[in-house]
């Protein structure tokens, strides 16, 4: 649990919004409804829900009988007014990135979607607004075809609306509900999720030099999370190079000294006095990198290792527990709570293989 006299107002605001019924309460529903590694929640989900997590989890998981399933409960969903999500996002699950949004969205009564498969699945879907599994036709028809850029490699399936809306291409991939409007970059999904919230909470800050400020941690996390990701791209495909690994080590230790440096000399919150979007970009952003600590083999053909070995908790003790504390937070555990846990075994599984 966090601390501090702040914290303790934040909560309650949020707990009174949740008691009346607010829409807050489906975005963790919602959330969890659609971990793709997590297919169990199936049961908890309403039952306007179910197309969504159809497509999510449903044809991978379960194969034709659920495809099927799936078309059922799509056309039956057809003849109903569908109910709107406030934004789509659509990406590669899990995707600490995405997080952003999701932990925004919790805090500030914001109902998202979000649509997607692991990695190595997102390649064979047809990245839309109406994202899905690849048809043959699809394939065949060599409409949709682009080279990866990013990411991925080899070919992916883009459609012309997508590309219009997410001049970039990338994902995560965010809507406004009725597609028209394409917002990219996981810190402006962020934004747009807190702008269409509830102000009252203070995630942007209330006056605009406080939300300037709030966008000078987001404009330094940019370029913190360009060598992070040059970086963590280079290791999952075996090509890391010492450059490569003494830039990310320079960068997140420019980083991690900026966001150590804010909390001093005891500060609860990088910015304000209460949980902003500086927060929540750092928490998503440090764990994302963490990810480093899962590769310690392709570090070691290099005779290094992780970046994150020469003890963060020492060198920025500030910053690192802010991210522990916020870690604890129920709106932040709900995302980051299970990749931690899988974090774990995953690093003793590198570390002895
Ligand atoms: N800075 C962007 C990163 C987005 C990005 O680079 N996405 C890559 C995947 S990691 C992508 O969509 N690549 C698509 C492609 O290769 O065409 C963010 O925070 O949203």
């Amino acid at each position: 649990m966090l601390v501090g006299a702040d914290v303790v107002n934040f909560d309650s605001h949020r707990k009174e919004e949740l008691a009346e019924g607010h829409i807050g309460e489906r975005v963790t529903k919602r959330a969890y409804a659609l971990r793709v590694d997590n297919p169990v929640v199936l049961a908890e989900v309403t039952e306007r829900h179910r197309e969504s997590v159809g497509r999510a989890v449903g044809l991978r998981s379960f194969g034709v009988l659920v495809a099927g399933l799936w078309n059922m409960i799509a056309c039956s969903r057809s003849m109903e007014e569908p109910d709107m999500a406030d934004l789509r996002i659509f990406s590669y699950l899990p995707n600490p990135r995405i997080w952003k949004a999701t932990i925004a969205a919790r805090l500030c009564g914001v109902d998202i979607e979000i649509f997607g498969a692991p990695p190595r699945e997102l390649k064979d879907w047809l990245w839309d607004f109406d994202a899905r599994p690849l048809t043959q036709a699809d394939k065949a028809s060599g409409e949709y075809t682009r080279e990866a850029r990013t990411g991925f490699a080899g070919r992916l399936y883009k459609t012309d609306a997508f590309l219009e809306a997410h001049p970039f291409g990338t994902v995560p991939a965010a809507f406004s509900p009725d597609g028209a409007v394409g917002i990219f970059e996981s810190n402006s999904i962020m934004r747009a999720v807190v702008r269409l919230g509830h102000s009252e909470f203070g995630l942007y800050g209330n006056d605009p030099y406080t939300a300037s400020r709030i966008d000078s941690f987001l404009d330094a996390s940019l370029v913190f999370a360009r060598d992070s990701q040059v970086y963590l791209l280079s290791l999952a495909a075996k090509t890391v190079t010492r450059e490569i690994y003494d830039r990310a080590a320079q960068a997140f230790s420019s980083y991690m000294s900026g966001i150590d440096k804010s909390l001093a000399p005891n500060r609860v919150f990088i910015v304000s006095d209460r949980v902003t979007l500086a927060d929540i970009c750092f928490v998503c952003e440090y764990a994302l990198f963490s990810r480093e600590a899962e590769r310690r083999s392709a570090l070691a053909t290099l005779g290094v290792a992780p970046i994150t070995d020469d003890s963060p908790a020492t060198r920025f003790p500030r910053a690192t527990s802010h991210f522990e504390r916020l870690c604890a937070h129920e709106a932040f555990a709900a995302d980051l709570g299970p990749f931690l846990t899988a974090q774990r075994s995953r690093i003793e599984a590198s570390a002895s293989g």
